[in-house]
């Protein structure tokens, strides 16, 4: 059974770069993959996918047709992948690959909050697919951005129920101290609390409660170091993915 690994995260997170960079690495190293683009409304990727949902739904036309704005468009748009899912996936399976890469639209709660995306999802198989949740450097610079993130993943794993694995994007971006403390955030709590009380970020105690309640709950996790320009972290994140769907078994090995 094929992987699905979803990139998810905010708007200019880098999935599209990641899809691109994770692409390159794959093929360099001499695994099949295949690449999806999910997002109707982008203009220019960088990278040319297999599979474009742009074949089937155009956002012009969405507009002219519902009588809608972009905005509307991209809304609409998001529930006609679903209609359209059927023969996306025959367009999947025309592939013979391990792996699929799967970029998703810029704005992430277009995928993760609308039941179409189940629908994506149920219909591309479940069993063998992970989301790759994108913490995008700019947000997760602050504790208060970090925490932010890591509520934002955690209701993209329930809305799709899906396994996540959490990188950290673009790091070549930061200074090494600054992705260090990043780093530690998600691998210590007590450094977070500590960052958070430092910046008076804690004084409602429904913040205390809550930064309680993802700690018991386990969700604070080690984010994987990546970058797209660089290269950084791919085989990282790649291995951590294959722990995900086969307990670490890799694929390549003979
Ligand atoms: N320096 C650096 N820039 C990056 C990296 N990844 C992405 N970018 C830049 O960040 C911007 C957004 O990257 P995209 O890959 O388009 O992000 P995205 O999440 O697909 O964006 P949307 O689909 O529009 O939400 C682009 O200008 C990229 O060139 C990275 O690893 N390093
Ligand atoms: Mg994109």
């Amino acid at each position: 059974m094929p992987a699905y690994l979803y990139f998810i995260g905010n708007a200019g997170c880098g999935k599209s770069a990641l899809t691109s960079a994770f692409k390159n690495w794959m093929q360099t190293y001499g695994y099949d993959v295949v690449t999806v683009n999910l997002d109707p409304g982008v203009e220019w990727l960088p990278y040319a996918p297999d599979v474009d949902v742009r074949e089937w739904i155009n956002l012009d036309d969405v507009m002219r047709e519902y009588g809608v704005g972009p905005n509307g468009a991209q809304i609409v748009a998001a529930d006609l992948l679903a209609l359209k899912i059927n023969e996306i996936k025959e367009a999947l399976d025309e592939f013979v690959t391990e792996y699929y890469l799967i970029d998703t639209p810029g704005q992430m709660e277009l995928f993760t909050l609308r039941s179409s995306s189940h629908v994506v999802v149920e219909t591309l198989g479940k069993d063998s697919a992970v989301l790759a949740y994108l913490f995008d450097p700019a947000l997760a610079k602050t504790p208060q951005g970090f925490i932010s993130l890591v509520l934002q993943s955690l209701s993209a794993q329930f809305r799709l129920d899906l396994p996540c694995v959490t990188a950290l994007s673009k790091v070549d971006l930061l200074a090494r101290e600054e992705m260090e403390r990043i780093l530690e955030w998600g691998s210590d709590p007590n450094v977070l609390y500590d960052d958070l009380i430092a910046q008076g970020s804690l004084t409602a105690n429904l913040n205390v409660e809550l930064f309680r309640a993802l700690e018991i709950m386990d969700a604070y996790k080690p984010l994987i170091p990546t970058s797209a320009e660089t290269g950084e972290g791919i085989p990282d994140l790649y291995n951590e993915v294959q722990q995900v769907l086969y307990g670490g078994e890799d694929l390549s090995s003979d």
